[in-house]
């Protein structure tokens, strides 16, 4: 890969300019200036995460030769993948294509064990990825960015951080993640529970053993749905409380095949530019030409079965129209309806686990192994808490209208503050004392999924706006970073130290991602796409469903039109380009 990168000294004599003058003239360091008479350090860039958006965003900043310091709540690197520990978890897209592209070294080197990555797998990749690109040293762990204020005097971002500490930046960076604000659901007495309880995104990292004992898992979405089968053969008795049944496919993970490994990474380069170049979702399937309800029934039988058989996301490209057409959704859905009767011996649950509320793949998709099989197990039972809700949590169990369960555990099952989550759990405040929870109060409202009008030089990876979590995630998380490292790059070299979306221009977006949305069966699930997971979230579709093709594009004629609908400036007083900049290295 070759890239241009600038020494560091240049980057910061040119980003921290204005501060330099400022501090210069109170009297302090360039570096190390005084704000609200509590010293404040001062550099180019902070992340927040340091998940995998986080740690790409650090190494690209680093080669741009900026100071950056980077902030993560955990006590280590992997963000979801840290969290996530519960058993049973894994990635839902295939482990050759869930992983970096950026390095033909690191992704030739790296081996992984199963056809789908299991969480201690990815987590452990997460860390090979901090050690080889030696990223730690400038995070710090066990830290959350609290608050991040805009001045407007300085065009700076004051951050504040739970440990005390206050810094000031020039470019603020969210890698934030989409799925990491876990979501308890509020129901009555949970504090009397007697027993032990769990949520699925915060799991203890010494385990649980679950051996002997009486389960509760409240929640059937991706999380449930892996832990379920699990749980189910270490427990005494498993109940599962189900108020609205998800689709799932199995996985047919295996562990890796050295052949299916080999022509992967013989092809990587073309593979990925595939991804980038000729998917929906940057993560290649088997696609399809056909309509599926135009498809003889019997051939589409044998699509449905051949791709169940196969396992995974591929299933729901069987045809080209399944999320544009209730008739052909229809025939998807009806044929794994059909594939819940037959494995599950008791029609009543076999009944209760077929979902009729929403077309198949408009909630996330579940990737399982064994889900429907554990409802055969004469220790699983599955609960309806749709006809009969959850009344309470009790010292002993729990309560629905219609019976009690004694429990030992209690594991929630119960999801996210998707996509928005861990952005309004920060106290931003951008131009004019507006803050963004304020700015997004009817929903999130971006320009592109990058920025939001009104906080300058406040970048999102992967927000709400862009593909995030319709896509491989890693894969948009690339482009994402990739983009605002080159936005960076170019602002340097023409000068600006600002640079802040039009309002116009985010209108204009954010109007054409509900568009996009509105043109496929997504808008009719309540998910937590829509934010209906959460009571009181403005239901608004928050991914770009319109493809990661189109958006690449999209992206990248902005930034070749002169980052079209954005403005930028030089903002504040003395700030000069200086010409040493163009003293540019190749690597
Ligand atoms: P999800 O997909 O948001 O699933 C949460 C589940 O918890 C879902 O079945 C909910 O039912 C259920 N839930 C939430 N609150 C309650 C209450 N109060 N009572 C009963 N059931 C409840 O979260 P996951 O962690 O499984 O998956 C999130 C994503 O992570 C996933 O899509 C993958 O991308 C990875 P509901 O549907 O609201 O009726």
């Amino acid at each position: 890969m070759t890239s241009l990168i600038f020494r560091p000294a240049d980057s910061l004599i040119f980003f921290m300019s204005q501060l330099q003058a400022k501090s210069t003239a109170a009297g302090n360091r360039a570096l190390n200036i005084s704000t609200n008479s509590a010293a404040a350090t001062a550099v180019d860039a902070v992340v927040v995460g340091a998940g995998f958006g986080g740690l790409y965003m650090l190494h690209r900043l680093r080669q741009l030769g900026l100071s950056v310091r980077g902030f993560e709540r955990g006590a280590d690197v992997g963000g979801t993948w840290y969290w996530n520990r519960y058993p049973g978890a894994r990635c839902d897209v295939e482990s050759m294509q869930y992983s970096f592209s950026f390095s033909e070294d690191l992704q030739q080197e790296w081996r992984w064990g199963e056809r789908f990555a299991s969480q201690p797998e990815i987590l452990a990749y997460a860390k090979h990825v901090a050690e080889r690109f030696d990223l730690r040293r400038d995070i710090q762990f066990g830290c959350s960015v609290s608050a991040a204020r805009y001045d407007e005097a300085t065009a700076l971002w004051e951050i504040d951080t739970d440990q005390g500490e206050r810094l000031q930046t020039r470019f603020c960076i969210m890698a934030t993640g989409c799925l990491s604000a876990t979501r308890m659901p509020d129901i009555a007495g949970l504090e009397l529970f007697g027993g032990k309880t769990y949520h699925t995104g915060l799991w203890p990292h010494e385990g649980v053993d679950f051996a002997g004992l009486r389960v509760g898992v409240i929640g059937t979405g991706s999380s449930g749905i892996q832990c379920i089968p699990v749980i189910a053969q270490q427990a005494g008795h498993l109940s599962v409380f189900q108020r609205t049944a998800n689709f799932s496919i199995p996985a047919g993970n295996g562990p890796m095949d050295d052949d299916y490994e080999r022509s992967w990474k013989d092809n990587y380069s073309a593979l990925r530019r595939k991804a980038r170049e000729d998917t929906s979702s940057g993560t290649i399937y088997e696609k399809s030409t056909l309509k599926g309800h135009e498809a003889n029934p019997d051939e589409r039988q044998r699509e449905y079965e051949r791709r169940w058989q196969r396992g995974g996301g591929n299933f729901m490209h069987a045809f080209n129209d399944l999320l544009l057409d209730q008739r052909s959704n229809d025939t998807a859905a009806d044929f794994v309806r059909a594939r819940i009767r037959s494995i599950v011996r008791n029609p009543a649950v076999a009944d209760m686990l077929s979902p009729t509320d929403h077309p198949i793949g408009t909630k996330r998709i579940c990737i399982d192994t064994d889900y429907y099989e554990t409802y055969n197990r004469d220790n699983v039972t599955l609960v309806d808490v749709r006809t009969a809700p959850i009344e309470r949590i009790t010292a002993t169990g729990l309560q629905t209208r219609d019976a009690h369960y004694e429990l030992d555990s209690m594991v929630f099952a119960t999801g996210y503050d998707a996509m928005t989550g861990a952005l309004l759990g920060i106290d931003i405040t951008g131009r004019g004392g507006e803050t963004l929870a304020h700015a997004w109060q009817a929903g999130p409202k971006t320009y592109l999924g990058l920025m939001t009008a009104g906080f300058p030089n406040l970048f999102t990876v992967t927000g709400p706006g862009s593909p995030s979590v319709l896509s491989s995630v890693i894969f948009s998380i690339e482009q994402h970073v990739e983009w605002i490292a080159d936005c960076l790059e170019s602002m340097r070299s023409r000068g600006f130290n600002t640079i802040e979306p039009e309002a116009a221009a985010q209108e204009q977006w954010v109007a054409h991602v509900n568009e996009v949305a509105d043109r496929t069966l997504f808008p009719l699930a309540n998910s937590w796409y829509m934010g209906a997971n959460i009571p009181g979230k403005p239901r608004v579709f928050m991914p770009y469903v319109g493809g990661v093709v189109p958006y690449r594009q999209k992206c990248d004629e902005v930034a070749a039109n002169g980052y079209e609908g954005f403005r930028l400036s030089q903002a504040g007083p003395g700030l000069q380009h200086t010409g040493n900049l163009t003293n540019q290295q190749e690597t």
